[in-house]
């Protein structure tokens, strides 16, 4: 920790999120999910937790992970992305990593490219030596090129980085991708994927000494709960008996079948959690083996 006036024990937590932009409005769901609410600040900038001593700073992306570095916020909600570079600066700079990704959120996703011109054919990263390679990533794809075995420049942009080959500052950029509807407009096309990106759920490395330790385990697994709980839906139906195996097999996305008490002479009542989709083929087909009865019910907490 820097040696700034941050106190040592607090018996609150702080997660910075993103104040604006692509992370802001997924991060203050999972956080309200969690059973999170805060009395919005005039400044909106930092939003005083009401249900939980939990609060939010409201930041740009880019300052979490030093936010968490020194121990000025707790947790933060940031693209793996910004978080690999930011601890790859450190690296390079001898320092010890001061956090780390504790859960991906499913929200986020994208990827750190390179992208050449269309026009170029592309025979891997030995084609690189000597050029220029435009990126706001410079560590990430520093540490890739030294990989690669491969000796390129980096040249350092914050921001429009697509369009530096056409103004002939770049040969190519390095730069994320999600549609690619950014790159096919600048006449680029990625070739290298260097990281698989998704916004993390971002902490400490040192455990909590004080009040913030079992909040902190508490909110963790509420976010756990949440996460789980997203794509999951509870399948409830009635079978006989020789059907279940069949039934079973049909549904290898889900925990194993509950049947419910009370079932009696007839026709087993059975429920289970399942992880995916469930669409109306999977219904009639589950129908077809033999479910009667067969409901769909959106679950919206559970502490499994
Ligand atoms: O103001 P602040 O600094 O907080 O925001 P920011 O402008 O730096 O970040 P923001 O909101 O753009 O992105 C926040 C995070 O969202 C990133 O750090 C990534 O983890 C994630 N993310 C997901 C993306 C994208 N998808 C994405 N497509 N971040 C940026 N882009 C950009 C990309 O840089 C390129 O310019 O979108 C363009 C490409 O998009 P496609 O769809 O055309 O491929
Ligand atoms: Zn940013």
């Amino acid at each position: 920790m820097s040696p700034r006036a941050v106190p040592a024990t607090r018996d609150r937590l702080r997660i910075a999120i993103q104040k604006s932009g692509r992370l802001a409005e997924p991060a203050r769901a999972l956080l309200a999910a969690c059973g999170l609410s805060w009395r919005e600040s005039r400044d909106k900038l930092f939003c005083y937790g009401e249900s939980l001593p939990i609060d939010l700073l409201l930041v740009r992306d880019d300052d979490i992970p030093g936010l968490i570095a020194d121990g000025v916020c707790d947790f933060g909600v940031v693209g793996r992305n910004e978080l690999d570079e930011q601890a790859g600066e450190r690296a390079r700079a001898g320092l010890a990593p001061a956090y780390q990704a504790l859960r991906p959120l499913g929200f986020g996703q994208c990827r750190l490219m390179l992208a050449v011109p269309d026009h170029w054919e592309w025979q891997g990263a030995g084609q690189l030596q000597g050029l220029r390679i435009a990126t706001s990533y410079p560590a990430i794809l520093s540490n890739w090129l030294e990989r690669q075995g491969v000796e390129a420049g980096v040249v350092e942009l914050s921001g429009s980085v697509e369009i530096a080959p056409r103004l002939g500052t770049a040969d190519l950029i390095c730069d994320l991708v999600s549609s690619g509807a950014t790159l096919a407009a600048n006449q680029l096309k990625p070739v290298e994927t260097l990281l698989d990106s998704e916004a993390v759920l971002a902490g400490p490395v040192r455990e909590f000494d004080d009040e913030r330790a079992g909040l902190a385990s508490m909110l963790l697994r509420r976010v756990d709960g949440v996460l789980k709980l997203k794509d999951s839906k509870l399948l409830m139906f009635r079978a006989n008996r020789d059907t279940v195996a069949e039934l079973s097999r049909l549904l290898p996305d889900a925990e194993p079948l509950v049947q419910l008490p009370g079932s009696g002479e007839g026709p087993l009542s059975l429920q289970t959690m399942c992880h995916g989709a469930i669409t109306w083929q999977r219904l009639e087909e589950l129908e077809r083996a033999g479910a009667q009865g067969l409901m769909v019910l959106s679950v919206e907490r559970s502490l499994a």
